[in-house]
């Protein structure tokens, strides 16, 4: 059965999001970034890290693409257009959404204490706020890519949360009611139960 480490409020819930999707078995062992149980599979200390029989790997997307290319579920077929196109908007979402608010939220980069804090956190509301805009005006729908929920979706959902968390604003209400349509998935729902126990 497949392992995967990590806190559920990290990276890891979109895993847990994704196993869930596929309907595949699985244990959780929800340990914190740098705890001694995940230094034992990753020597970085980040989670998540997926541990199939002798294999670790490491990245939530490493990890996505993985278990969606081997159990053929919620990607396009690697080699195709459509997976190309696919993995376009994957990267997409990684460079403009979440990259933007891990380096807002990146602690050790001591942004808060700088002087022009205000402004260095302005500039990245926008661009977070920017880029939402810009990637919804690619949603085919209700997914990201169409009819069929794939990796991507998962990412920017997540993602949504965590700016939610990081009070980010938006205003985009094609976004809210994106987000709404995923987090209503009975999958995302299962993989929430585990995030409140
Ligand atoms: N690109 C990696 C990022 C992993 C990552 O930074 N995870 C966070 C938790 S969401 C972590 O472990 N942080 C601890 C650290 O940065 O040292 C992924 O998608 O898995």
């Amino acid at each position: 059965m497949y392992k995967i480490v990590g806190s559920v409020k990290s990276r890891a819930f979109r895993v847990l999001w994704l196993l869930e999707e596929l309907g595949l078995a699985y244990e959780h062992l929800n340990f914190a970034p740098h705890s001694e149980e995940v230094l034992r599979y990753n020597p970085s200390g980040k989670v998540p890290v997926l541990v199939d029989g002798d294999a670790v790997i490491s990245d939530s997307t490493a990890i996505m693409t993985y278990l969606a290319d081997k159990h053929g579920g919620l990607t396009a077929k690697a080699g195709t257009l459509a997976r190309a196109r696919q993995d376009a908007m994957l990267h997409q979402v990684l460079d403009e959404v979440d990259a933007v608010l891990w380096a807002a939220s990146r602690r050790s980069l001591g942004l808060s204490k700088m002087q022009d804090a205000e402004a260095i956190r302005g500039a990245f509301e926008a661009e977070y706020a920017r880029n939402i805009d810009r990637i919804l005006t690619q949603i085919k729908g209700p997914c990201l890519m169409g009819e069929d929920i794939t990796i991507p979706d998962l990412v920017l959902t997540h993602c949504g949360g965590w700016a939610f968390v990081a009070k980010f604003p938006t205003d985009n209400a094609e976004f809210k009611n994106y987000l709404k349509t995923m987090r209503a998935r009975p999958a995302y729902q299962r993989a929430s139960v585990l995030a409140q126990s």
